[in-house]
């Protein structure tokens, strides 16, 4: 199977990390939805990074959808999804708020590196300014409330958080200064210490 999309892409990482952690080789194809569009377009003419082609030709694309194809694949012992309802439940919590901080995190940047300066909308930014801080004030109370393990393992939430932490201080540090989201820097300082974020780099 191959995956493509460019490491840059916190949804591209995320899958390439999870597939490690779940014991599938992917092959892995950098290839970028701007720099080489056309290339991307003859691939998948949805033009979205991640996409998964599966050996028979299929196209599978969104990281979460990717992931859970490749979570079936692995099977339950390997899962990084707890199976505890109450373990579970708070593990989607902060996927969802990592997800949305990496959405919001991608908004920004394309807002700042896409849009003309002269038809940027303030109100719009500032929305997605509002969203972004949010995401990350409640994941950084979840953290307070209850820390993420640290002794060598990492599961989805993990991976997640982990990723988009190190995705947005990567586009729009200014967003996100360290002193404010301690919990969260410090956690991704762990994360990004293993070798599977080792072996994965954003740049
Ligand atoms: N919800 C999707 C979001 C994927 C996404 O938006 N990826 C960006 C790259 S970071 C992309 O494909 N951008 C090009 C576009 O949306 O046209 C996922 O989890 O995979």
């Amino acid at each position: 199977m191959k995956l493509i999309g460019m490491l840059d892409s916190p949804y591209v990482r995320r899958v390439a990390i999870s597939a490690k952690r779940l014991g599938i080789a992917l092959e892995h194809e950098s290839v970028s939805v701007f720099r080489t569009f056309e290339q991307f377009r003859q691939i998948n003419p949805v033009l979205k990074a991640p996409t998964l082609i599966l050996d028979d030709g299929e196209v599978l694309m969104d990281s979460t959808l990717i992931i859970d194809y490749l979570e079936a694949l692995a099977g339950p012992d390997r899962s990084l999804m707890p199976a505890g309802i109450e373990h579970r439940l708070r593990s989607l919590r902060l996927i969802g708020l990592a997800l949305a901080a990496s959405e919001k995190s991608v908004q920004l940047y394309y807002e700042r590196n896409l849009r003309p300066a002269e038809i940027q909308y303030e109100p719009w930014v500032e929305r997605v300014e509002g969203q972004l801080a949010a995401a990350y004030s409640a994941l950084e109370r979840e953290l307070e409330k209850q820390p993420l393990k640290n002794d060598g393992s990492i599961d989805q939430a993990g991976i997640t958080l982990a990723v988009a932490w190190s995705f947005t201080q990567y586009v729009v540090p200014d967003q996100v200064p360290v002193e404010r989201f301690p919990k969260i820097a410090a956690f991704t300082r762990y994360a990004e210490g293993l070798e599977v974020f080792i072996d994965t780099p954003i740049d």
